[in-house]
């Protein structure tokens, strides 16, 4: 068992982002029994949910001539373009069914702005809108905090990247996180990542 002050944080464990979902991460189902296992031996864990309005800014639909994967330049800076996915209370925003962790604590929901993404599960894509999931964490005493789930090269990497800054101890845990691989993005994923002393387990 891990110590009091560990959480596992499950990012993103989403149908949408299961093969034949709507924004599937290839060999995404593959993280659920790894991270079953890990769930087991934490006494904290944290989800999150990637949870948007249909109108949200980051799906290509609603931008005319773009296409989902291309970038455009928003208030806030470039945003990838997406398919349609995560809508609030649809089936593809929910968890996978075969996810078994009846001891997690709280799930924290993101992306749910019309006009700002959130990849992070602390800090949204304007760089200055907290989650709350910092606070959170801090008023229970958590210090270390091991990331897994999906997407590697988004989702996850922005969230272990924020834990960092917040002033957690922050490792990525590889074998239970599966990758959207854009244009060299699980690449420079990694370096961020180490560049910042999140350490790759
Ligand atoms: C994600 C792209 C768009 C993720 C969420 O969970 O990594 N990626 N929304
Ligand atoms: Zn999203």
């Amino acid at each position: 068992m891990k110590a009091m002050d560990e959480v596992l944080l499950v990012i993103d464990v989403q149908n949408d982002f299961m093969p034949g979902g709507a924004l599937a991460v290839p060999h995404g189902d593959e993280v659920v029994p790894a991270i079953n296992a890990l769930a087991s031996q934490f006494a904290h864990v944290v989800l999150t949910q990637d949870w948007h309005p249909p109108q949200h800014v980051s799906f290509a639909e609603h931008h005319a001539g773009r296409q989902p994967f291309e970038t455009v330049m928003l208030p806030y800076g470039e945003q990838v373009l997406w398919p349609t996915h995560c809508v609030q209370n649809t089936q593809g925003a929910a968890l996978h069914a075969a996810l078994s962790i009846p001891h997690a604590q709280a799930i924290v929901r993101k992306g749910y702005h019309p006009q700002v993404d959130s990849y992070s599960a602390f800090l949204e894509a304007d760089r200055k809108t907290p989650t709350g999931l910092a606070g959170y964490l801090r008023e229970k005493h958590v210090r270390r905090v091991h990331c897994v789930g999906l997407a590697t090269d988004f989702c996850v990497a922005w969230s272990a990247l924020d834990a960092k800054a917040a002033g957690f101890d922050v490792c990525v845990i590889e074998q239970a996180c599966r990758a959207i691989d854009l244009n060299g993005s699980l690449a420079r994923a990694w370096t961020d990542l180490a560049a910042a002393g999140v350490a790759r387990e």
